[in-house]
């Protein structure tokens, strides 16, 4: 009996082989299936095809195994093929690390996004040129290299301070300028990108503005690094894809930034991904920076998020700083005071 065993178990070894064999077989056979789609732009998962493969297996089910578990086996192999197809694409994006394995630096005036850790500092909102003057001066003495402030603010209400527009912007510039900081600014209308580059050293996409493909095509087309916002309700997936929207277009400058996502949670403003840039940072080969003040919403929580996101392996952190927050058009509650950023960079010192 025991030799029996032996000698069926033989058997089954030699079935493992063959059935690994065809498996292989298929996933080749799927694999050039999967390029052609591509090719055609057609997606790889079809339910009909995948219902009529089930079908048949069923009705030719010899036995011993019951049709349930017939199609449940048959399942797993649809799924792995299916996964293979895909990440055969992965390797296609202009954003994926399998297609550039080595770190892009994004260079910006004194600053290196992806080849040194950096801290993005300044106001929500350009106000004035004396509030633009005090920030710069004093960002530049803490060894800060982006000065950040918007001139075109999208608001939540279309009744809320809107931004100086090109004096704001002309403003910023003058104020980065004269302290030797890189600016960084939001454009938010494809009609503004020409202008915004000309007194901006990086453009901002907006979260709001994330999947304007319109916005993303422009700045794909503008000579200016481009600082890219994930949308508040966007998956990974799709912030990436907006990533190959203005990589796509030539513009291989783009700085990908992680601002918070909404959930139930009421005690910060948005919660921090931080899984999500992350994952940015594996998956792409793109700089990565978190936005701490527009993910928390409170001052509080500002170095400890920010000390987590650099442990985590991101490029830069960005933070809203203003001479009198309580005083600030926007965002006045989420603001840095100048003693405050003070304690903020002593916090976070060590993992610059
Ligand atoms: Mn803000």
């Amino acid at each position: 009996m025991r030799t029996r065993i032996k000698e069926l178990r033989e058997e089954i070894d030699r079935i493992n082989r063959e059935l690994l064999g065809l498996l292989a077989e298929r996933g080749r056979i799927a694999q050039e299936i999967g390029r052609i789609q591509t090719a055609l732009g057609l997606p790889h998962y079809d339910p009909v095809r995948e219902a009529e493969m089930l079908d048949y297996l069923t009705r030719e089910n010899p036995g011993p195994f019951p049709n349930e578990t017939i199609k449940h086996l048959f399942k797993e192999i649809f799924k792995a093929s299916l996964t293979l197809e895909e990440s055969e694409d992965q390797k296609a994006f202009l954003y994926s690390r399998k297609r550039h394995p080595e770190p892009t630096v994004v260079e910006a005036g004194p600053a290196r996004f992806g080849a040194e850790k950096l801290v993005i500092a300044g106001p929500c909102s350009i106000e004035s040129r004396a509030q633009m003057e005090e920030t710069a001066a004093f960002l530049a003495k803490k060894g800060v290299k982006v000065l950040r402030g918007g001139a075109f603010k999208p608001r939540t209400s279309p009744y809320a301070f809107q931004g100086l527009g090109e004096e704001g912007l002309r403003i910023g510039r003058d104020a980065a300028r004269r302290h030797g900081l890189a600016f960084v600014t939001e454009v938010m209308d494809t009609r503004d990108v020409e202008m915004v580059a000309e007194y901006a050293d990086i453009l901002q996409v907006g979260a709001r503005n994330m999947q304007n493909f319109a916005l993303l095509k422009e700045v794909g087309q503008a000579q200016k690094p481009v600082l890219l916002k994930r949308g508040m309700s966007a998956t990974v997936e799709e912030w990436f894809y907006a990533a190959e929207y203005i990589l796509a277009q030539g513009n291989d400058q783009v700085i990908l930034v992680e601002r918070g996502i909404r959930t139930f949670e009421k005690w910060t403003r948005n919660t921090l991904d931080l899984s999500g840039a992350v994952l940015a940072k594996q998956e792409t080969h793109l700089p990565v920076v978190v936005d701490v003040t527009h993910a928390a919403g409170r001052t509080d929580l500002l170095a400890p998020l920010a000390r987590a996101a650099l442990a985590a392996g991101v490029d830069a952190v960005h933070v809203e700083v203003h001479p009198n927050p309580l005083v600030a058009l926007s965002d006045n509650r989420q603001q840095l005071d100048f003693a405050g950023f003070e304690r903020f960079l002593e916090a976070i010192r060590d993992l610059l």
